[in-house]
């Protein structure tokens, strides 16, 4: 295959040829062997619901036929679809539910290794869930919201609490299409009870329910996770760091964490320091210990802590391959089964932690958060003993790395657009209003192998960006933009348009700012709250000149999210489509009905330099029809860029 379609990062183009020279196939050769992709699958036309079936339609067929329960394609299509988010949406509930679990025991003093590291987080979020916070403890008022958190997953009435923190015109959208969230796992529930074979058939009445259920991710489970974890962890605050393979050292014990809980990885970091495991790295030869992350996992270690990444989604197995890592610590999700089989060209250990995911060909050693710092050492030391193991004519580290900056927040990030002195939203806004900044977009999501690995994000951000369009990223995004080097204060002078670049040079950020993780995208939902409380730019998150695109879209979690923007107010542009192609009336409903009912739609555009020019072409329309100053420093639409 030829490196253009691997990738256009130098250092996955490189890490890759040295898995091919040894023949060690990774997700490239399998997805290649793969071909061709079912089509009847690829377009949402195959339904594996009942066991009278598969069923597939033709979508050719002049017939509007149906499977064996005569199910039409729009039906078959907008399960599937509803399927899907339910997976994405209790993904990143579960991990919002794992961390309020260690939220209640710390209060308990069950958990001692963990504290809360954010106290006015904590106060926040109790007056927000009207909770008593006078002469209160600290750990009672912790247990407190943990437990009012953990009835948002299943309660049988009322709704889920942090929903109100939306604009109130896009609640009462929320209301009139009776999608508005209960409970999280009930909705995922919902989802599937629905889509059983027999009870659900209308694509719209399907679609209005997968909504429903990925409004209590984004506003429910996603949320609850990233302000708990703030909580417990501390909220990020700007810090500088490195990217890329390169940050894996060859004199050191490489230890990569990937997932995407981070009650693990900060222990790992606290244990990592400890003087004695030090130590005890050097006693079998070591320089020390270099611990980075991959994929979400990496964000959260990253922007709390500024350890290094050493990449994203699709940069795992090459981690691997390197033939310096000594162990890879994996929990959930986004975790590739075949890391074991590279794994076992080398001496890396790959183990796995969580009691939801073991995987053929790792070793198992279950987490207890409640001897965490324990556990973390005891892993670290497994890692050193493996250190000897290591061949050492097997190794081949790229050397590139990049610099970065993360740990922006919704409480923080526009806050420095205000500088010290004015701590809020306005000189954001106003930034918008005059025409120095067109508007903001949240680039997000995965990689995926059916696109040159990290090519969809860099150049749709890289165009943005001379548009005096301001970049919020998280997830696999951020790092494949951090990776170009559009996460450094400097790249405002190299890549910004004339107004973005004044901005940020005035405050002294990156034109591109890391948000997080993907459930950090609840970050995002926040800062557009704000923009509509500022005023002055709309007055629900529909009218804001914002937009989000996630050009390289791979799990389940990306339709649930893409989901929950859209119906937020916030036009997704996303590719590749999930599986709806086939039914014109399921892509009828979510890139244009959808508009009708919440404001905002999907657009499905596969070709990042349109998808930018459709952006720009979006957020022109809102700051029409807001009647907001023209573009200071216009820059015309270069249709060849
Ligand atoms: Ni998000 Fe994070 Fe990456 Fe995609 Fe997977 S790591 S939760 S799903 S692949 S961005």
């Amino acid at each position: 295959m030829a490196n253009s379609r691997i990738s256009v990062d130098p250092a996955t183009i490189k890490a890759h040829d040295h898995a091919r020279e040894r023949e060690i196939p990774t997700v490239w050769e399998r997805h290649e062997a793969m071909q061709p992709i079912c089509a009847f699958g690829d377009l949402g036309l195959c339904c594996t619901i009942c066991y009278m079936g598969p069923c597939r339609i033709d979508p050719f067929s002049k017939e509007d036929v149906g499977g064996a329960c005569g199910a039409k394609k729009d039906t078959i299509s907008a399960r599937n679809f509803t399927r899907a988010t339910a997976a994405g949406a209790a993904a990143h509930s579960d991990h919002g539910r794992g961390v309020c679990q260690v939220l209640l025991d710390a209060a308990r003093g069950e958990a001692k290794d963990y504290q809360i590291s954010d106290i006015e987080k904590l106060k926040t979020l109790a007056a927000e869930l009207e909770i008593e916070t006078e002469n209160v403890s600290y750990a009672d008022l912790a247990a407190q919201v943990a437990r009012r958190f953990f009835d948002n997953f299943g309660q049988s009435e009322g709704y889920i609490d942090l929903i109100k923190r939306a604009p109130e015109g896009q609640q009462q959208r929320w209301k009139k299409a009776g999608v508005y969230p209960r409970a999280i796992d009930r909705e995922v529930v919902e989802c599937l009870h629905r889509t059983h074979i027999g009870v659900d058939a209308d694509h719209r009445s399907l679609i209005l329910q997968a909504v429903r259920c990925a409004l209590a991710d984004g506003w429910g489970g996603s949320m609850i996770a990233t302000d708990v974890q703030d909580v417990l962890f501390g909220s990020p605050k700007p810090v500088r760091a490195k990217v890329n393979l390169g940050v894996l050292k060859q004199d050191q014990i490489n230890v990569v964490v990937h997932g995407h809980e981070p009650l693990l990885s900060e222990m790992i970091v606290v244990a990592s320091r400890d003087k004695e495991i030090l130590d005890y790295a050097k006693s079998k030869g070591a320089v020390g210990i270099t611990l980075s992350g991959i994929c979400c996992t990496a964000n959260e270690i990253l922007m709390r802590q500024g350890y290094p990444v050493a990449g994203n989604f699709l940069q795992q197995e090459l981690a691997i391959s390197t033939g310096a890592v000594e162990t890879m610590i994996v929990d959930v999700q986004c975790i590739m089964p075949g890391l074991t089989e590279v794994a076992g060209h080398f001496h890396t250990q790959v183990i796995t932690t969580s009691e939801k995911a073991r995987i053929p060909g790792a070793k198992h050693l279950q987490f207890e958060e409640h001897r965490a710092l324990d556990f973390a050492k005891t892993i670290l030391k497994s890692a050193i003993d493996n250190f000897p193991n290591r061949d050492a004519g097997k190794v081949d580290i790229p050397q590139e790395m990049m610099d970065l900056v993360a740990g922006f927040t919704a409480e923080n990030t526009f806050h420095h657009l205000g500088g010290t002195f004015r701590s809020s939203y306005r000189p954001l806004n106003d930034g918008i209003m005059s025409g120095r900044l067109r508007g903001v977009v949240g680039v997000v999501g995965c990689n995926n192998v059916r696109i040159p690995h990290d090519s969809g994000h860099i150049a749709l951000v890289e165009e943005l960006l001379k548009h005096d369009v301001l970049v919020i990223q998280t997830g696999c995004s951020a790092l494949a933009c951090a990776k170009a080097g559009w996460l450094r204060p400097e790249a405002a002078k190299e890549k910004a348009g004339q107004g973005l670049r004044e901005i940020c040079e005035t405050v002294g950020i990156p034109p591109v700012l890391h948000m997080g993780s993907c459930v950090d995208n609840s970050r995002i939902l926040v800062a557009c709250a704000e923009m509509v409380k500022e005023g002055g730019v709309g007055v629900d998150i529909s009218q804001l000149p914002v937009a989000a695109a996630a050009p390289e879209a791979m799990s389940e979690k990306a339709v649930s999210i893409g989901l929950y923007a859209v119906a937020s107010g916030i036009t997704t542009f996303y590719s590749p489509a999930p599986r709806i192609l086939g039914t014109p009336a399921v892509l009828d409903y979510l890139t244009k009905g959808m508009e009708k009912d919440f404001g905002a739609c999907w657009v499905f555009e596969d070709d990042p330099i349109k998808a930018a020019h459709g952006i720009i072409e979006h957020l022109d329309r809102k700051r029409e029809a807001l009647k907001l100053d023209p573009m200071m420093y216009p820059v015309k639409i270069s249709r060849s860029a």
